[in-house]
């Protein structure tokens, strides 16, 4: 639906036309959230949307045989070319801006240059990066990690989802793992994004150019116990995971809180899972994050030595596994300053991953936030105005312009 009256062409105009077109795939009708879990039917359908929109343009598609789609304006084969773009995978009822806007910004951006005669000098190429939530696969930026060579192949193929099902089963094939050739011939990376929190609500201005990303990770706790009967196990007689689990959650909020840290518990699994049944093992996934990488592994090795004590006390056992961890990212200081002139955008740095924080390591690059006015992300009440996401639009086909004509 259009917001207050919008005049016919007008770019938060063609916002809101493009955006309706992929609004309701994947959304959730109670939650008003979306599932669009990578290589699931809702996200290969907005796959095929990347690539209708990408012909509309005469834009080939290359397919890098992880999951990543990539859309040429320019010879596919010529290098020093302009990356830009994001993802379509959500978190499980996740924000309807988380990803699809850097996509579909992108398009809209190409189209702003081409209705303003621009010819770029440099290939622009519009990548969709598959996972980039490890919603599904539990390992978030899977796609890039993988085009990277930060991940093996090996390890990526074997991911399974609850189902059981493989990465490499839900792809098709084994996925190519690092493909230099095709990292080899962007120069510059450039991702639009919602901005996940409320910095730029309380500076006004549209949009920002990102500074950094926090070092953050993913680790599981697997605890077991003693499974038994509910009803006829002695309190004194028990090993209970769920009671070391549960001081687990206290543990990482309070070692958060007194290090100025992010700590998340929000997926548990418990076996057997049932009301009358004392568990036998209840695995949590840890999400820690900080501003410095000091400070991120003093918090999860206060974290693990505490349920470790913890443990022993109630008699179970366990084991801690790093499923991801990403590094401070800083991005080229020396672009973001470019574009924080050219947009006269303030920076900021973010807690949040992005597939940029994996090319970073590779490529020079650069973020750009769309102001946010409700702040919350990877939730339904994640939002953006259509004339914040036709800024945003504007933000990236200058920034488009300046890199690939200048
Ligand atoms: O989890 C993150 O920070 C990102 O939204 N994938
Ligand atoms: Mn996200
Ligand atoms: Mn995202
Ligand atoms: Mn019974």
């Amino acid at each position: 639906m259009l917001s207050d009256f919008v005049e016919e062409g007008s770019l938060p105009y063609r916002f809101r036309a493009l955006w309706d077109e992929i609004a309701p795939v994947g959304r959730d009708a109670v939650s008003g959230g979306y599932l669009r879990y990578a290589l699931t039917d809702p996200e290969l359908e907005l796959r095929a949307w990347f690539r209708s929109q990408a012909e509309r343009r005469g834009m080939p598609v290359t397919d890098d045989g992880n999951g990543n789609l990539f859309a040429h304006w320019g010879d596919p084969l010529a290098g020093d070319a302009v990356l830009t773009g994001s993802h379509f995978d959500s978190v499980p009822h996740g924000g309807a801006y988380d990803g699809p806007l850097g996509i579909v910004s992108a398009f809209l951006a190409v189209d702003e240059l081409r209705a303003a005669g621009v010819t770029p000098r440099r290939p622009l190429v519009l990548g969709a990066f598959v996972e980039e939530e490890g919603a599904r696969f539990g390992v978030p930026c899977l796609g890039s990690r993988l085009l990277t060579g930060a991940l093996s192949v090996e390890r990526a193929a074997g991911l399974r989802d609850a189902a059981g099902v493989s990465f490499a089963e839900a792809l098709g094939e084994r996925p190519a793992g690092v493909r230099a050739d095709l990292l080899g011939r962007f120069g510059a990376f450039v991702e639009l994004h919602v901005e996940q929190g409320r910095a730029l609500v309380d500076t006004a201005a549209p949009v920002a150019v990102a500074s950094a990303i926090w070092p953050h990770g993913r680790w599981r706790f697997d605890v077991v116990g003693e499974g038994n009967h509910a009803g006829t196990t002695r309190m004194a007689d028990r090993h209970d995971p769920m009671l070391t689990y549960a001081f687990t959650v206290l543990a990482a909020n309070k070692e958060a809180r007194l290090r100025g840290a992010h700590a998340t518990v929000g997926r548990v699994a418990v076996e057997p899972n049932a009301t009358n049944a004392i568990p036998s093992k209840v695995t949590g996934w840890l999400d820690a994050r900080a501003a410095d990488p000091e400070t991120l592994a003093g918090l999860v090795d206060a974290v693990q030595g505490k349920v470790a004590e913890r443990a022993r006390r109630d008699g179970t056992a366990v084991t801690v596994t790093e499923e991801s961890a990403t590094p401070l990212v800083a991005f080229d200081g020396g672009l973001a300053d470019r574009l924080a002139t050219l947009l006269d955008a303030p920076v900021l740095p973010t807690g949040a991953g992005h597939d940029a924080g994996v090319l970073a390591a590779h490529l020079p690059t650069a973020m750009l936030f769309v102001r946010n006015p409700t702040g919350v992300s990877h939730s339904p009440a994640e939002a953006a105005t259509d004339a914040d996401c036709a800024a945003g639009v504007r933000a990236l086909a200058r920034v488009l312009e300046e890199l690939t004509c200048r």
